[in-house]
Order: structure tokens, then C-alpha cells, then sequence
């Protein structure tokens, strides 16, 4: 097997992706890493004579009560570029996703959304996503059926082609610049506030769909076990914000 496939380089499209986001992440007010429970940060195994490994960064900073950004490589070749940022529900802020899954035999998924909290996005993020123009992709996926949780301005894609990688990164730098000016100028709303109430219910919601995903589940059950996938799932990908 050439050394490349049991090695710890990434597909280009996820180095790429990573080093927008994280070049991105720089900007944000009060920016701050959040501790990681010492065995999450790396996690480093074998399935199959591969080496699988997950390397997480945990932030957060004023409006996002945590950015979460994901690269892993999981058996079988299989690279994934997992990214979710959760709204403080006191600030009326949109969570933001992203997903890269790739293969040996080339990228099968590239999603991202700025997902409601609330029945609907906040206004002005509505208007800067419709105006935001859609890449000329030739494979959109359509979404599953827990997929409900998504936005109108959702995009869900196979890319084909560099050409196609690449306005997948540019598109998800306009998704994160839109979320990045919202971040900036919105205040919170009070604990009790109608608002940050349902924003918190919003975000649970958004949390259980997340966790109805059986592709994520199955993945990590095969590489560690379901008692490890069940506690990364829980406390890792998808934790609820902490109650009101
Ligand atoms: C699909 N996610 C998948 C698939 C795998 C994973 C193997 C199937 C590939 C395919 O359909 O082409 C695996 N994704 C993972 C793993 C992690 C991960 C193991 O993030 C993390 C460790 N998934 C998310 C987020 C979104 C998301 C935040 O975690 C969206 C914002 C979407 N993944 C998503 C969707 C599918 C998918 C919509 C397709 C599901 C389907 O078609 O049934």
C-alpha cells in the first residue's frame, strides 16, 4: 500500500477549507480556545492497519458559545472536514454547518448552511444569503429526511472538479462572512427574553436532527466502538448549549 494512503496528509479541499475557516476564526470578538477533555483533542487509532486520527480545535468568542472545527481521517481512506458553530442562544445568530466527505474516490459530500434557530433566519442574514450568487454546480445531493433543520440557502453538493472545489471554498468564505458581520454588530437579548428562550429550544432541535444522521454514527462506531461513538456524538459533535 503506498504510503500515502496510511499517512496523515488531507485531500486538498479539506486543507483548503481549514485554513479559510481558521483564517476566518482570527477576526472574531473575544476569541477564545475552549478546554477539550484531554483523550478529544487527538484521538489517535488503527482500524484495519490504518492509522485513523480526529484533531479537534474548540474556540468560542462573543455571539458563538462554541466553534467547533473537525479534521479526520477514519479507515478505509475515508477524510472528513466536520464544522458546526453554535449561537449563544442569547444573541440572534444562525448556527453554522459545514461537512466535507471524501473517498479514495473523491469527494461524495460538500455541504454547508447558516441553519435557522428560529422559524426563520434572522432578516438581514436572509437577505445577504439570497443575494449571495449559487455556483454552477453539476451534482446537487438532495438532503435526507432528518434534513429538515436546514436553510433555504442550503447547498449540498458533489463537486466534480477543482473548478467545483474550489467555488465550494469561496462559497463557504461568503457564508462565513455574512455569519461574521452578524456576529459583530448583534447585542444579546436577556436570559428570559421570548427570543433567547426559543433560540435555546431552536438549537436542541437543531442538535437531535444532527444526531439522527446514521452515516456519522456508523463511521465512528466501526473505527471505536459504540460506547466511544455515542459519548463523542453526545458530548463532542452535537452538545446542547447549556440550559437557560
Ligand atoms: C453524510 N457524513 C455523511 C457520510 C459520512 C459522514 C460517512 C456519508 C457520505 C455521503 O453521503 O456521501 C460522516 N460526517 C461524518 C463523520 C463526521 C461528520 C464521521 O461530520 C464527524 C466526525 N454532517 C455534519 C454536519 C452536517 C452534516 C455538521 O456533521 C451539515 C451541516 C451533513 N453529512 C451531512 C449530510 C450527509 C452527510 C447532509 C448526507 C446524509 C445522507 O445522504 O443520508
Amino acid at each position: 500500500m503506498p504510503a500515502s494512503t496510511s499517512g496523515r496528509e488531507m485531500h486538498p479541499l479539506v486543507v483548503a477549507l481549514a485554513s479559510r475557516i481558521r483564517a476566518w476564526r482570527q477576526d472574531l470578538p473575544e476569541l477564545s480556545p475552549l478546554a477539550v477533555s484531554g483523550d478529544l483533542e487527538e484521538i489517535i487509532g488503527t482500524l484495519d492497519g490504518e492509522d485513523l486520527f480526529i484533531r479537534n480545535e474548540v474556540h468560542r468568542c462573543r455571539g458563538l458559545r462554541k466553534l467547533h472545527l473537525e479534521t479526520a481521517r477514519l479507515g478505509l481512506g475515508l477524510q472528513i472536514l466536520h464544522c458546526v458553530f453554535f449561537p449563544d442562544p442569547h444573541f440572534d445568530l444562525p448556527v453554522f454547518g459545514a461537512d466535507i466527505v471524501a473517498s479514495p474516490a473523491g469527494i461524495s459530500a460538500a455541504i454547508v448552511d447558516l441553519s435557522p434557530v428560529e422559524d426563520q433566519l434572522p432578516e438581514r442574514i436572509g437577505r445577504a444569503l439570497e443575494s449571495t450568487p449559487i455556483p454552477a454546480f453539476e451534482q446537487v445531493r438532495e438532503l435526507p429526511t432528518w434534513g429538515t433543520i436546514f436553510s433555504p440557502f442550503v447547498r449540498f453538493i458533489r463537486p466534480t472538479s477543482d473548478q467545483e472545489q474550489d467555488w465550494f471554498v469561496d462559497l463557504v468564505s461568503a457564508y462565513l462572512a455574512v455569519l461574521g458581520d452578524a456576529v459583530r454588530t448583534s447585542c444579546p437579548d436577556p436570559t428570559d427574553a421570548s427570543s433567547t428562550v426559543s433560540r435555546y429550544h431552536g438549537q436542541v432541535s437543531y442538535c437531535l436532527q444532527q444526531k439522527r444522521n446514521d452515516k456519522t454514527r456508523r463511521v465512528l462506531e466501526k473505527a471505536f466502538g459504540t460506547t466511544w461513538a455515542d459519548r463523542y456524538i453526545e458530548e463532542m459533535l452535537f452538545d446542547e448549549p447549556a440550559p437557560l
